[in-house]
């Protein structure tokens, strides 16, 4: 009961929404070189709905903004993946 009561005010603030932006930082695995980033970068700034990536080799951290009627931090996370760098979500404020 409490969950579906969560799940229509997340669906009524959802649909009244302007689309809410958030940030979402992720830790990225296997970045070798300068230009891994900006095979990170390109792979998620395909996604609909990503406004900017930030990737910081040295700390192999990914910070994107984006969407969160359009996508979400798992969407962002397979996008990674499946560009050769596994991702896991590190903060989501
Ligand atoms: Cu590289």
């Amino acid at each position: 009961m409490r969950f579906l009561i969560a799940a229509l005010a997340s669906l009524l603030v959802s649909a009244a929404a302007f689309a809410a932006e958030r940030t979402a930082a992720f830790a990225v695995e296997n970045m070798t070189c300068s230009t891994c980033p900006l095979t990170i970068k390109v792979a998620v700034k395909k996604i609909g709905g990503v406004k900017d990536v930030q990737v910081n080799y040295e700390r192999k951290t990914a910070t994107v903004v984006y969407d969160d009627a359009r996508t979400t931090t798992e969407a962002i996370a397979a996008a990674m993946n499946d560009a050769g760098f596994p991702a896991t979500l590190a903060s989501k404020p």
